[in-house]
């Protein structure tokens, strides 16, 4: 890591571009304060690099006439700007933000000026990189910083906080620690006899080598609670035409999205809206009703409709709780259950006469929930939304405080740690020397570091920056 280049400053759009209040144009680096005198001109005529830290000052930037006798200064844009000095800033090095009209023009313009003197352009996520490098966080803590930018609920937000203060890293850092003393006592068994060592005998050691192994994997069975708050899960509607399924997709939203009429067949294609249902972000998807067709476009519909089936997460299956089941409603069923889904069975249209054998249908889904609503008067609409939430999350919702894994990087490092010590621990059932032992704690010891960042490769840390946008 030593070789990474820190002394260069780099310079990026900090909000998104577009037409807007406030655009922010953000430098960090060594230099970038001196880089600011050139281009900022305060109301006193003070220079930025006499700016205590944390102040803010109103002023123009400006773009000076080129060569010491050129006394002409452009105008770019009337700004505030803010100054936060080393080491006290977001990545620990001078960082100036510069506030300013938000437009393409004002914002491209600031970014070139910035680059002609001398910046040059950030990479994503480079800021939050360099925090890391400079040691204000670690990776975990990165990649929170990313789960909060990307946090739709505020469960999941919530959770990403609680990441970025660390909460993980220490839980991680202390079953390090402790794997270093277990380590520690293996070598030094080695080389002295038992009786040598005052400290823990050798028993005591694979009881804690065992608790670790308990932990780790708690965070590992915990971890589809951090892949659903953080990506959320895919429910399709589905059923035959004129269930109600787009009336279901608009009571859910709360806004009428999808086109609702009489006639069966009405939608066509796919409709996808994220919507937070009790916490968890989910992408709902309104399908075309099922039905066997000659109608061109209603057939690329229904086509459309089996491949959403196909990828999601939670099929929500409407029947019309008016009429008997007919043929469509028997195909779609079977196909369901032929595709092993998570499936809630949604009986429709409860504010009509009842036709439908529902006792039967429960025949087909013994183990799914069966959900009665009017889509059409809302009701029993929030029944359905805890069904999905206890569904999901298996009757074990995480409360605000989940701590834990939250992407795939950290979920596969922790298997690898808890594989090792497992070899460890059979090892040592198995009567192998003590040295044979100790190589399988040492090597969870540096999985371990590769979550938290103490011990990780360039390629590693590149793969991680390049997800975020620029300019973070
Ligand atoms: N009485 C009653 N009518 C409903 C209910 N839900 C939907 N409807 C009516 O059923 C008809 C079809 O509703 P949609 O939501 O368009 O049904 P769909 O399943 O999306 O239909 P397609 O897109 O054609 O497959 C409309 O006239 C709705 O007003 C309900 O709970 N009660
Ligand atoms: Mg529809």
């Amino acid at each position: 890591m030593e070789n990474l280049k820190l002394d260069d400053i780099i310079v990026a759009v900090s909000t998104p571009i577009g037409e807007g209040g406030i655009g922010i144009v953000r430098l960090s680096g060594k230099d970038s304060l001196k880089l600011a005198d050139r281009i900022f001109l305060a109301k006193d005529d003070k220079k930025p690099s006499r700016f205590k830290t944390y102040t803010v000052h109103y002023g123009h930037i400006v773009k000076k006439g080129q060569g010491t006798k050129d006394k002409r200064q452009e105008v770019v844009d009337e700004v505030i700007l803010t100054v936060m000095k080393a080491p006290r800033s977001y990545t620990k090095e001078d960082v100036v933000e510069i506030n300013c009209h938000s437009g393409i023009a004002p914002l491209k313009k600031i970014l070139d000026l910035c680059l002609i003197n001398g910046a040059r352009l950030a990479e994503p996520g480079e800021f939050t990189k360099r925090a890391f490098l400079n040691g204000r966080i670690d990776v975990l803590q990165a990649e929170a910083v990313l789960d909060i930018i990307k946090a739709k609920t505020e469960l999941s937000l919530r959770s990403a906080l609680n990441n970025l203060e660390g909460l993980f890293s220490k839980k991680i850092n202390e079953m390090r620690e402790n794997l270093i003393e277990i380590y520690a006592y293996m070598e030094a068994s080695i080389d002295f006899s038992e009786e040598d060592l005052n400290g823990l005998r050798k028993n005591n050691i694979f009881k804690r080598l065992n608790s670790v192994k308990n932990e780790i994997e708690k965070f590992i069975s915990s971890s589809n609670h951090g892949r659903i708050l953080r990506q959320g899960i895919k429910a399709v509607i589905c059923g035959s035409p004129n269930v109600g399924k787009s009336s279901l997709m608009n009571a859910i939203l709360k806004e009428s999205r999808s086109i609702v009429t009489h006639v069966p067949g009405t939608t066509r294609d796919t409709i996808e809206e994220i919507v937070n249902i009790k916490g968890i972000p989910v992408t709902l998807v309104d399908t075309a009703g099922i039905t066997n067709t000659n109608h061109l476009v209603e057939k690329e519909g229904i086509r459309r409709s089996h491949i959403c089936l196909e990828n999601a997460d939670l099929v929500l299956l409407v029947l019309d709780q008016s009429r008997k089941l007919n043929k469509d409603d028997m195909d779609i069923i079977k196909r369901i259950k032929d595709n092993k889904k998570e499936v809630i069975v949604v009986i429709n249209k409860l504010d009509l006469r009842k036709a439908l054998d529902i006792k039967g249908i429960r025949r087909f889904f013994p183990k799914s929930p069966f959900v009665c609503i009017s889509a059409l008067n809302l009701d029993g609409v929030d029944n359905l939304e805890n069904e999905i939430k206890d569904i999901v999350w298996k009757g074990k919702a995480p409360g605000s405080g989940f701590i834990g894994v939250s992407n795939e990087r950290q979920l596969d490092i922790l298997r690898r740690s808890a594989l090792d010590i497992n070899e460890a621990i059979k090892a040592h059932k198995s009567g192998l020397p003590m040295d044979c032992i100790s190589v399988y704690v040492r090597s969870s010891i540096e999985s371990l570091g590769e979550i938290t960042g103490h011990v990780i490769t360039e390629k590693a840390l590149d793969k991680i920056f390049s997800e975020f946008c620029i300019g973070k």
